[in-house]
C-alpha cells in the first residue's frame, strides 16, 4: 500500500493527511503524526476527504444548456470554444469590463495565480474571490496597521500563550484543531467573547456575552481602561508604533460609564477583562467571522490590533493580535491570485512593484491590471444594472452563500452568459448556470496551499486523473490557449510552473517565497512564509514581528481608528429580533456540497433549515421544539425554519446555521465600509407562527 502524505483542504488550518492508497483506491485516511499543525490529529472532514466525487459522481466533459433550457453534454473543445465565442462577443460588444470572475480560497495557489494571469492579465476583466465574504477585512486591516498583509502568529503560539482571549471565534467547530491546542494548554485562561453561548463559550473559563456588534466600543473603552491605569508598554509604544497620542485622545471618550449600555457588558466586568490583560505575561488575541463580518469590521479588528500593540503583545511567544483564515488557501488567494494586489502583494500603481512582477513573468507591464478589482458586491450591483453581462464563478457558491442571496438570483435572470465551475453539477449555483465546467477534486491535483499561519503545504494527487478529468489548472489553460493567449502560457505550461513565477514575483516581499521548491515541500513539515533562497529551515514554528520590525515605511505599527458609524441595521417593533448566524457542526461546510458525500454527517445533522431559539422566546410565542416558523427580515424576505429550543441564545436573539440557503436569503446587503465585506453576522427579523390562520403575504422561496 501507498501512503501519500497530503493536505487537507476543507479549513485554514491545513492539517496534514496520510493517504493510504492500493490500486488506484483509498483505503485509509489518517492524520499525519509530526506534521507540525495537527501532531496526529484531524477532524471527521479530514478523516473523510477520500469521500470527494464518489457517492455523487464528478463529470469529465462540460455541459451546455440548450434552446429548450435543457443542460446538454459537450466536449471539452466545445466547452472552450463556447466560453471563448461567448465571453470575447459580449465584451466586444460591451467593452472588456462587462465579463468578471467571482473566485475562491479553495483551489490552489497556482491556479489561482493562473485564474489572474487568464483573466485579470488577458482578459482585462475584474475578478474578486468568494475571500471577500470572509477575509478581506484582515487583509485591510493587517495593510493598515502593519503595512502589509501578514498575520504575526503560528498556531504554537495559542500552547504558549497564558491568557486566550477568542473574539466572535467559534474553533471548537470552525477550527476544532486549533481548539485541540487551545485545550491543550492548561496554564492558559480562555475567554470567549461572544453574543452567543457557543461551542466554544461553554468550553471558556469566561463568556464574554457582548450585545452583538458591541465590540469596537467595547475595546475601545478596554484600551482607555487600559491607558488611565497605566497597564500599557510605554517602551514598545514609542520605539515601535506611530499615533499613539492620537489613539489616546481618541479614546478618552470611551469610558467605564457608558460601556453597558451598548456592550451589554457591566463597567466591573470590563475592569476585570483590562485587568485580565494587565497580569497576563502572554497574552493572545484570536479573532475570526464575528468580528470580520460587521457593518465596523476592519476598524473593530484595528482595536483589537491596537491592544496587543500598546500591551506589548505581538512578536512574542505566545502572544498577537490573529485573525484566523476560514478557508484551505485563503492565504493564497490574498497574496497570490492578482485580484486586489500584484502577485506577491502590492498596489497596481507601485511603480517599482509592476516592474518587478512584469519581469518576474516576463510580460509587457501594460498587460498587468491598472486598478484592483471591483469588489463582488460592485460586481453583483454592475449585473444588476445590466453593464456586466457575463460571469464566471469558480469554486464558490454564491446562490447560496452571497449576502441578500435573492439578489444573485436575480443578477443571473440578468446575465447573458453565467459559468459555474466546480466538482458537482447540481450545486445551487451550477444548476442555473448556462456552462457548466466540471474539475477534479484536490485529491487529485498538484499544487500549494497556504495555510493561516503563513504555512506552505504540498497538495499531491492521491488518485489518477481519469479519461476526460481536468484540474482546474488543465480548465484554465484549455480556455487561455482558446483565447489565443499562445506564448503567454509559454512559462505556465504544469503547477510547477505557475509556483516558480510566484516564487519570482515574492522576491523581496514580506511573502518571499523564494526558498521552497515542490521537492522541499514533499512529505515535509510545511513551510511558512517568508522563506527566503538560501535561508535555512531551523524550526517549524515562527512568528512575524519578533525583531519589532514591520512592514510601514518607517518599520514601525500603525495605531488605526474611527469613530463609531451608526448600526445600518436597526432593531425596531416590526423586526425585534436579531438573527445572528455561522457554522453549525464540524461536520458540516458551507453549503454541503462536498460533506453531503459523508454519511455519518448526514445521519446526525438536519435535512431542513433551522433557527435557534430561547427557550423563554420560545415560550412567549408558544413555539414548541422542531416546530416550523417563518422569519421575516428586514431585506423583506421571509423564510421557513425548524425551531430548535437552546439556551445558547439569548432571549432577542436568534441563530441560523450557514449551511442551508435559507438562511441568506434574509441577511441584508450591508458592507464594512474599507473592506465591503458584508455584515452577515446581525440581521433583524420578526417570528411569524406558521399555523396561524391569517399569516399571509408570505411567498414561498423559489427555490424551494
Ligand atoms: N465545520 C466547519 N468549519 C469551518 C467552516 C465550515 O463551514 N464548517 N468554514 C470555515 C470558514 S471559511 C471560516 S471563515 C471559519 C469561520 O470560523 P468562525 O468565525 O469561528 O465561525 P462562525 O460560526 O462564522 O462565527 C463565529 C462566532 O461569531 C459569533 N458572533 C456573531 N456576531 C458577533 C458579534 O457581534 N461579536 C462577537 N464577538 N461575536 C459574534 C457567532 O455567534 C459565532 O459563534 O470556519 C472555517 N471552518
Ligand atoms: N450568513 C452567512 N453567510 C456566510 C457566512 C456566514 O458566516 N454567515 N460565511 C461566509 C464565508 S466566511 C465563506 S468562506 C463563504 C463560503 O461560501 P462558498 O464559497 O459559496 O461555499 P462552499 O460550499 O465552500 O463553496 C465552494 C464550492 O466549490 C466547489 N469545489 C470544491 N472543490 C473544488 C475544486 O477543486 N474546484 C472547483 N472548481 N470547485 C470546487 C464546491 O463543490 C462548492 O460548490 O460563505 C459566506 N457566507
Ligand atoms: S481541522 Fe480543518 S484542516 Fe484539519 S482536518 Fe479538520 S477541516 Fe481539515
Ligand atoms: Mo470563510
Amino acid at each position: 500500500m501507498k501512503k501519500i502524505q497530503s493536505v487537507c483542504n476543507y479549513c485554514g488550518l491545513g492539517c496534514n493527511l496520510d493517504f493510504h492508497v492500493e490500486n488506484g483506491e483509498i483505503m485509509m485516511v489518517s492524520p499525519t503524526e509530526n506534521y507540525p499543525v495537527n501532531k496526529g490529529f484531524c477532524c471527521i472532514k479530514g478523516l473523510n476527504l477520500d469521500k470527494q466525487c464518489t457517492k455523487i459522481k464528478g463529470r469529465r466533459s462540460p455541459l451546455l444548456r440548450n434552446d429548450k433550457n435543457e443542460m446538454v453534454e459537450i466536449s471539452w473543445k466545445e466547452g472552450f470554444e463556447t466560453f471563448v465565442k461567448r465571453m470575447t462577443t459580449i465584451q466586444k460588444h460591451h467593452g472588456s469590463e462587462s465579463v468578471a470572475f467571482i473566485s475562491t480560497g479553495q483551489i490552489t495557489t497556482e491556479e489561482m495565480a493562473l485564474l489572474g494571469h487568464v483573466g485579470r492579465n488577458y482578459m482585462g476583466i475584474n475578478g474578486d474571490g468568494n475571500t471577500r465574504l470572509c477575509m478581506s477585512t484582515s487583509v485591510v486591516a493587517h495593510k493598515q496597521s502593519f503595512g502589509f498583509d501578514a498575520p504575526p502568529y503560528t498556531l504554537n503560539d495559542a500552547q504558549l500563550s497564558d491568557t486566550i482571549i477568542l473574539i466572535g471565534a467559534n474553533p471548537v467547530v470552525a477550527h476544532p484543531i486549533f481548539w485541540e491546542r487551545v485545550k491543550d494548554n492548561k496554564n492558559a485562561k480562555v475567554i470567549t467573547i461572544d453574543p452567543r453561548r457557543s461551542e466554544t463559550a461553554r468550553n471558556s473559563d469566561i463568556w464574554v456575552d457582548i450585545k452583538p456588534k458591541g465590540d469596537l466600543i467595547l475595546f475601545y473603552t478596554l484600551a482607555n481602561v487600559l491607558i488611565e491605569n497605566g497597564w500599557i508598554e510605554n517602551s514598545y509604544i514609542e520605539n515601535y508604533t506611530e499615533g499613539f497620542e492620537e489613539f489616546k485622545s481618541h479614546v478618552s471618550k470611551f469610558t467605564l460609564k457608558d460601556v453597558e449600555k451598548i456592550t451589554g457588558i457591566s463597567e466591573k466586568r470590563v475592569l476585570e477583562l483590562a485587568r485580565i490583560i494587565h497580569n497576563g505575561k502572554r497574552v493572545s488575541f484570536w479573532w475570526t467571522m464575528g468580528i470580520n463580518q460587521g457593518y465596523e469590521g476592519v476598524r473593530t479588528a484595528q482595536a483589537i490590533i491596537n491592544i496587543a500593540l500598546m500591551t506589548g503583545n505581538i512578536g512574542r511567544e505566545g502572544t498577537g493580535a490573529n485573525s484566523l483564515t476560514g478557508q484551505c488557501n485563503a492565504m493564497g488567494s490574498r497574496i497570490f491570485s492578482n485580484t486586489s494586489g500584484l502577485y506577491g502583494g502590492g498596489e497596481y500603481d507601485n511603480v517599482e512593484r509592476r516592474k518587478a512582477v512584469a519581469e518576474a513573468l516576463k510580460i509587457e507591464e501594460s498587460l498587468l491590471p491598472s486598478k484592483p478589482t471591483l469588489p463582488y458586491n460592485v460586481i453583483i450591483d454592475k449585473i444588476n444594472k445590466g453593464e456586466i453581462k457575463g460571469l464566471w464563478v469558480i469554486s464558490t457558491n454564491p446562490r447560496h452563500s452571497w449576502v441578500n442571496n435573492q439578489e444573485f438570483k436575480k443578477a443571473v435572470d440578468k446575465l447573458e452568459f453565467f459559468v459555474v465551475q466546480d466538482i458537482y453539477e447540481d450545486t445551487d449555483s451550477a444548476k442555473i448556470c448556462d456552462l457548466f465546467l466540471p474539475s477534479v477534486p484536490a485529491i487529485k491535483k498538484t499544487g500549494v496551499m497556504i495555510n493561516t499561519e503563513r504555512r506552505m503545504s504540498a497538495i499531491l494527487p492521491i488518485l489518477e486523473k481519469e479519461d476526460g478529468e481536468l484540474t482546474d489548472y488543465d480548465i484554465l489553460l484549455g480556455i487561455g490557449k482558446e483565447l489565443g493567449m499562445g506564448r503567454l502560457l509559454d512559462n505556465w505550461k504544469t503547477p510547477e510552473d505557475a509556483f516558480e513565477l510566484m516564487k519570482k514575483c515574492s522576491k523581496g516581499m514580506p511573502c518571499d517565497i523564494t526558498g521552497a521548491t515542490y521537492e522541499l515541500l514533499s512529505g515535509s513539515k510545511g513551510i511558512q512564509w517568508p522563506f527566503k533562497e538560501g535561508q535555512l529551515l531551523k524550526e517549524d514554528e515562527r512568528r512575524l514581528y519578533e525583531d519589532n520590525k514591520y512592514y510601514t515605511t518607517s518599520k514601525k505599527a500603525n495605531f488605526i481608528f474611527g469613530d463609531p458609524i451608526k448600526n445600518p441595521i436597526e432593531i425596531s417593533i416590526d423586526f425585534p429580533y436579531t438573527l445572528n448566524s455561522g457554522r453549525g457542526t464540524v461536520g458540516q461546510w458551507h453549503t454541503q456540497t462536498r460533506t453531503r458525500e459523508m454519511d455519518v454527517v448526514n445521519s446526525i445533522t438536519s435535512k431542513e433549515a433551522y433557527v435557534n431559539i430561547n427557550p423563554e422566546l420560545a415560550k412567549d410565542l408558544n413555539i414548541e421544539q422542531n416546530e416550523k416558523i417563518r422569519l421575516s427580515s428586514c431585506n423583506g424576505v421571509k423564510s421557513e425554519f425548524i425551531a430548535k429550543i437552546t439556551d445558547s441564545v439569548k432571549k432577542e436573539h436568534l441563530y441560523a446555521p450557514i449551511h442551508y440557503i435559507e438562511t441568506n436569503s434574509l441577511t441584508p446587503s450591508v458592507f464594512d465600509p474599507y473592506s465591503k465585506e458584508p455584515s452577515y453576522k446581525m440581521v433583524s427579523v420578526n417570528i411569524e407562527k406558521i399555523n396561524v390562520e391569517g399569516a399571509g403575504g408570505y411567498e414561498k422561496n423559489q427555490d424551494r
